[in-house]
């Protein structure tokens, strides 16, 4: 069977729509400099996802354009997932070491002996040449140890003491005190996710004391901070950011959240002043999802073109001309 032909363009006209100005995008959402040059089998350092406060030993399973599927080494293939080839959460082998990081070594080895060397040697592998890394040179105020009030992304009505616990090249880790780090996200200083210390209370709003705090309803910064022994964030270090620009109707490219392997045509259906409800173009409602505006997830309209990467059109769409035809 012939696969029809699909025009982006014309599927604009047709709905009478306009795509996203390419404007709106940050950098990393927008169109790369140069091609991805890893390939299938090479190993690096990065970020869990699932545990964002773990560096860990993976290899790249799959390429498609500048997109890659990143496999955990030694743990179950449902913890692949895809980033942008120039992303802040992957790094060289070696990269921990160097930057007095932990680096999680595969699934049955020993932590305190992993050595890179070693382990390309007897997996027969190469490690990723570090020249096909994005370098990410930005700088910020905020410091290990740090406090700070932070939202619970994944319960996002709270608002809850929190501690810097990881700082790389201008982003750093926000860590709930004395929970696990499931919640721990990565943000920079223009986050609308952090205020400093004082906040909730100017705010005239509820804030959520450490797990297991003895006196949660009266929980006093002062002498939390003097417990232990750490001092606030400066508020100078915040520099929060303006709300982004999409509106309602844009149309852009968006992978989707069931499936990553795919992109999609997405249409911007509601906004607030940092997320976008994201529509798949085709799809029931029903898949359709908030998100931040400023994930790498997002691209504008041309970007899977421009990046070799198959673009996924609305699936009852009619074919630009009769799949008979040309
Ligand atoms: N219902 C959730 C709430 C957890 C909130 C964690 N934040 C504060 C980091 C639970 O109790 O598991």
């Amino acid at each position: 069977v012939k696969k029809r032909s699909w025009s982006w363009q014309q599927y604009l006209n047709e709905q009478k729509a306009e795509a996203a100005p390419v404007s709106l995008f940050t950098q990393f959402q927008s169109f790369p400099t140069r091609r991805a040059g890893f390939k299938v089998g090479m190993k690096l350092e990065g970020i869990d996802p699932l545990h964002p406060s773990m560096f860990c030993v993976l290899t790249v399973a799959e390429v498609i354009g500048c997109r890659l599927r990143l496999h955990i080494d030694g743990y179950s293939e449902c913890y692949d997932f895809w980033v942008n080839a120039d992303s802040t959460e992957i790094r060289p082998a070696g990269w921990c070491k160097e930057h007095n990081h932990k680096l999680h070594p595969p699934k049955g080895q020993d932590p305190s002996d992993f050595d890179w060397t070693a382990y390309l040697d007897s997996s027969g592998s190469q490690a990723a040449p570090p020249s096909l890394f994005t370098s990410h040179s930005a700088s910020c105020e905020f410091q290990v140890g740090m406090k700070l009030e932070a939202v619970d992304k994944k319960n996002p009505g709270l608002v809850c003491v929190a501690s810097v616990t990881d700082v790389i090249d201008g982003r750093f880790l926000v860590h709930f005190d004395n929970w696990d780090d499931t919640y721990d996200y990565w943000c920079d200083s223009s986050s609308p996710y952090i205020h400093p210390v004082g906040w909730c209370e100017e705010q005239g709003r509820p804030l959520t004391s450490p797990q297991g705090h003895p006196n949660p309803e009266n929980f006093v910064w002062e002498e939390y901070l003097q417990e232990t022994g750490s001092s606030a964030a400066p508020s100078s270090a915040f520099k929060p950011r303006p709300s982004h620009g999409f509106q309602v109707n844009q149309k852009l490219e968006a992978v989707d959240r069931r499936n990553p392997m795919l992109i999609r045509v997405a249409t911007v259906t509601a906004v607030e002043d940092f997320r976008v409800k994201i529509h798949y173009d085709g799809w029931s409602q029903q898949f359709d999802v908030w998100c931040d505006s400023d994930i790498s997830d997002l691209h504008p309209f041309g970007w899977c073109q421009r990046t070799g990467h198959p673009l996924e059109p609305p699936p009852d769409s009619s074919p630009v001309s009769s799949p008979s035809q040309g």
